[in-house]
């Protein structure tokens, strides 16, 4: 099964709007098969972000990302990277739809409120960054049934 890393960054805490990004992730059926609070240090930030780290806002984003504790989360599940990063709209919030986390919640693209692994290989690489593999548990779900009936 397909792997991805869901960050709800520092601005989802700070606007209390964990219970509700989370609500939607399960609504979405999606699986949460880790959960934790992190607060990252500047370090982890650029391993994190290291594809980022030629950019202009690069500084400010590892400033934003390490202000707070963030919430990482892990799903698991078939095209779990896909349905999150529509679930999650576009990176600019002015230009993401309604109805994704970003086109509901947010307006600034430095306050995106989340992050979504780009591809399963790098949520492989993202992932273990956050999470050692013994916190990753593992459980079924009646619903899984339909992926393998339908
Ligand atoms: P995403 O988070 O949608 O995967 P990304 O990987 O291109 O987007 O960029 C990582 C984060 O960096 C993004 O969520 C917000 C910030 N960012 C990206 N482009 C930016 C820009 N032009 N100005 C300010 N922050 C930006
Ligand atoms: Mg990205």
């Amino acid at each position: 099964m397909e792997r991805t890393l869901i960050l709800l960054k520092p601005d989802a805490l700070q606007r209390a709007l964990v219970g509700v990004i989370i609500s939607r992730l399960e609504a979405r059926g999606l699986k949460i098969t880790g959960l934790k609070m992190v607060h990252m240090d500047k370090p982890m930030a650029h391993q994190h972000y290291s594809v980022h780290a030629d950019k202009g806002f690069f500084p400010g984003l590892v400033e934003f990302i390490t202000s707070g504790p963030i919430v990482a989360i892990v799903v698991d599940g078939k095209d779990s990277v896909q349905i999150v990063r529509t679930l999650m709209g576009e990176t600019d919030p002015s230009k993401a739809l309604p109805g994704t986390i970003r086109g509901d919640l947010a307006k600034d693209i430095g306050r995106n409120l989340i992050h979504g692994s780009d591809s399963p290989e790098q949520a492989v690489r993202e992932i273990a960054l956050f999470f050692d593999p013994v916190e990753l548990l593992s459980y079924t779900r009646d619903t899984e049934r339909w992926i393998t009936e339908s």
